[in-house]
């Protein structure tokens, strides 16, 4: 069971912010505020060693060696297929599949349970508020296969209309795949609820976990889906490196996406049989580094406690809200009442990229753009926003600095 999180002990945040050496940087002469943990967060220095130590006492290839380091390099690094295997709460080591990111790990289901399956007029559901990454594969999909794409309505708050969702799922629907969170207007989605909606009519179920892992915790057992997709460089770990959560028995079916070493059994001219799970699905030498630093950080992030995070970041972004609502001619885009720690907002008369560039001579980083969720832009009727997001790294004084320096952009261009 959760903990009560008011009974947790608020967080150490000086220590912690001497655990990530960029966290000290100046910018332009300035402190740095990190405000945009969205795109991709810092890394503490237990990650960076974790992988700095195996560069230099333990580096070979894996599953192939019987020298000493290639051993150990094993060992290290299904040993944080394990610790990840824990964090997500999956069944095996088998459901957990290395990939370079959420965007590897939602092709890979594209393309391999998808295109030898879907058949002209199939259907595949999606939300208004996906990132391109759950909307491109998905479309790539249906022109292989003649499949059609279904996507449910969100309201003005960015919340997803869930009855719409009830009466789009239809005896065609074979998959659906839905954020866990937005990651342009911060919404939660309630995915225990979608995705037992879809399983009581038995259709594939994936949910893009990018935006949640760092904030939640995340149980395969409670949320039922058959996969779940996130990247280490936003939880804390290096880049390159992401994980596809698949159900044992999907999996198990689906054919291995790409070819190459390490994911066959054996090769000969006429017949190729395939490796086991996970590793029919890691073809060629994977990112060895970056899956022993994810492990680290699955640690980093469980020592602190995720409760103890999502409590700390509530309060940021009660906080945010409240001072940046506060802030003549500021509209925050996406006001759902479950919301992970990020605030998209536009200002009036002056465009985002513009306030990017004014906040960032003041040492502040906030990400403008679409953030690669141009549907919704167009819903709201807006080019771009600028976004603040939270880890739980960061402070109330460093929203304090985002405001006072959002009202010399004001001054200068409103
Ligand atoms: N899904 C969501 C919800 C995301 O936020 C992102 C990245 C991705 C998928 C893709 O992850 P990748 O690691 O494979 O690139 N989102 C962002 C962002 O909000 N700003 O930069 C990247």
């Amino acid at each position: 069971m959760a903990a009560d999180p008011s009974t947790l002990a608020p967080l150490d945040l000086t220590r912690i912010r001497q655990d990530f050496p960029i966290l000290s940087r100046q910018i332009r002469g300035r402190p740095l505020a990190y405000l945009d943990n969205g795109a991709s967060a810092q890394r503490p220095r237990a990650v960076i060693e974790a992988e700095s130590d195996y560069y230099q006492q333990h580096h070979a290839n894996v599953h192939r060696g019987v020298h000493t380091l290639s051993q150990e390099a094993t060992d290290l690094f299904e040993g944080a297929r394990e610790k990840i295997r824990r964090f997500l709460n999956a069944a095996s080591p088998r459901e957990i599949v290395f990939v370079r990111g959420t965007t590897e790990a939602i092709n890979l289901v594209a393309q391999s349970w998808g295109r030898p399956r879907l058949v002209p007029g199939d259907e595949i559901v999606i939300t208004w508020l996906e990132h391109h990454a759950n909307i491109v594969p998905w479309q790539q999909l249906c022109e292989q296969t003649g499949a059609a794409l279904k996507v449910v309505p969100i309201d003005q708050r960015g919340v997803v209309d869930f009855d719409a969702y009830l009466a789009m799922l239809g005896p065609r629907t074979r998959m659906v795949a839905i954020a866990h969170v937005s990651n342009a207007l911060g919404t939660v989605l309630p995915v225990e609820q979608f995705i037992a909606a879809a399983r009581e009519r038995g259709i594939t179920t994936l949910v893009d976990g990018a935006q949640a892992v760092p904030h939640q915790r995340v149980d395969m057992q409670s949320i039922g889906c058959d996969f779940y997709a996130f990247s280490g460089h936003k939880l804390y770990g290096p880049t390159g490196i992401g994980v596809l959560y698949g159900r044992e028995a999907e999996l198990s079916a689906m054919p291995p996406w790409q070819g190459g070493g390490d994911m066959i059994l054996t090769v000969s001219f006429e017949r190729t049989t395939y490796n086991a799970l996970p590793y029919k699905f890691e073809a060629g030498t994977p990112n060895i580094a970056g899956a022993i630093g994810l492990g680290a950080a699955v640690d980093y992030v469980e020592g602190i406690g995720l409760e103890r995070i999502a409590r700390h970041e509530a309060d940021l972004l009660a906080y945010a809200t409240e001072r940046l609502g506060a802030i003549p001619g500021l509209l925050i885009i996406g006001t759902a009442p479950e919301k992970a720690s990020l605030v998209s907002f536009v200002v009036e008369g002056i465009h985002p990229h513009d306030l990017g560039t004014i906040l960032d001579a003041e040492g502040i980083a906030i990400r403008t753009g679409h953030h690669c969720a141009m549907p919704v832009m167009d819903f709201f009727g807006v080019p771009a926003t600028a976004r603040a997001s939270f880890a739980f790294y960061n402070t109330r004084a460093e929203i304090d600095a985002l405001v006072a320096s959002l009202g010399h952009a004001r001054e200068m261009l409103g």
